[in-house]
């Protein structure tokens, strides 16, 4: 979309949201593609427009990233370890059998342990991870880039949104393809120069800087394409909206 267009229908989302109330900006968000999976209902119109929005006017941004001696003393984290016993059991082992598996709507499904992800070129970032509720902290993250994985699983083209599993089965979450592809989204499995600590989501971590951190889903166990957030699942986030967690949380 050039600049030009991409202003007038910005303007005109901010309009249509001005004048006749949200319904309008909705509208004008589904002509054009940009509705979030979760824009019907009591929280979903605010919610559509935020996404669209953002999607118009923050296109192929980039998160911000920081220098080295901006990192932060102590990575936050962000209560105790979870007690789910498949967890407890992997980090007896040293996680030495940790395995991901890649599915979906892709050509070659596959089954990766951390090994071969650390086969994959990796990236590293300096990006803040910020809390909903409020606290923060900056920090370097090393991963292999998920878009290598999905290119090696050959997505297909049906396929919208990504969805990822963690090992505690109510941590999940889904994200779309623009995100998914984007070059700051990385499966992490190293922070601040060591392994990822199992307190920040080791031995594997999605990260993905531009939205707040409850979408940087720890213990990554699976990466599943879908065409459809909602025909996938019930609920859109592992937790419903009332307790604040949008399925876009872009910052
Ligand atoms: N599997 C899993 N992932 C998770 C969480 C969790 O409890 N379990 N908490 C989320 C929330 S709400 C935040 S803010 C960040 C916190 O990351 P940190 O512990 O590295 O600070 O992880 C997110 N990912
Ligand atoms: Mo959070």
């Amino acid at each position: 979309m050039n600049t030009g267009r991409r202003k007038l229908i910005t303007t005109g989302l901010a309009a249509a949201a001005g004048a006749t109330g949200l319904g309008a900006a909705v509208k004008l968000a589904g002509k054009y593609d940009l509705l979030a999976p979760d824009s019907s209902g009591i929280y979903g119109p605010g919610e559509a427009l935020t996404y669209a929005t953002q999607r118009l006017l923050t296109r192929h941004s980039m998160a911000r990233e920081f220098r080295r001696d901006q990192i932060s003393k102590v990575p936050f984290v962000n209560g105790p370890l979870p007690k789910d016993p498949a967890l407890q059991a992997a980090q007896a082992e040293g996680f030495a059998n940790w395995k991901i598996e890649v599915k979906g709507l892709v050509t070659h499904p596959m089954t990766l342990s951390l090994a071969d992800l650390k086969r994959y070129p990796s990236a590293s970032q300096i990006t803040h991870l910020a809390c909903e509720e409020g606290w923060s902290y900056i920090a370097e993250w090393t991963g292999v880039p998920l878009h290598h994985i999905l290119n090696a699983a050959g997505v297909r083209s049906q396929a919208k949104y990504i969805a990822y599993h963690s090992i505690q089965k109510d941590w999940w979450d889904t994200i779309d393809m623009e995100d998914a592809l984007h070059p700051q989204t990385i499966l992490s499995y190293g922070l601040n120069g060591g392994d990822l600590p199992v307190g920040n989501g080791g031995p594997l971590r999605l990260r993905l800087p531009r939205q707040l951190g409850y979408k940087s889903v720890k213990y990554i166990t699976g990466i599943t394409a879908i065409d459809d957030v909602n025909k996938y699942t019930k609920s859109l986030v592992p937790a419903p909206p009332e307790s604040g967690y949008a399925w876009y949380a872009g910052i």
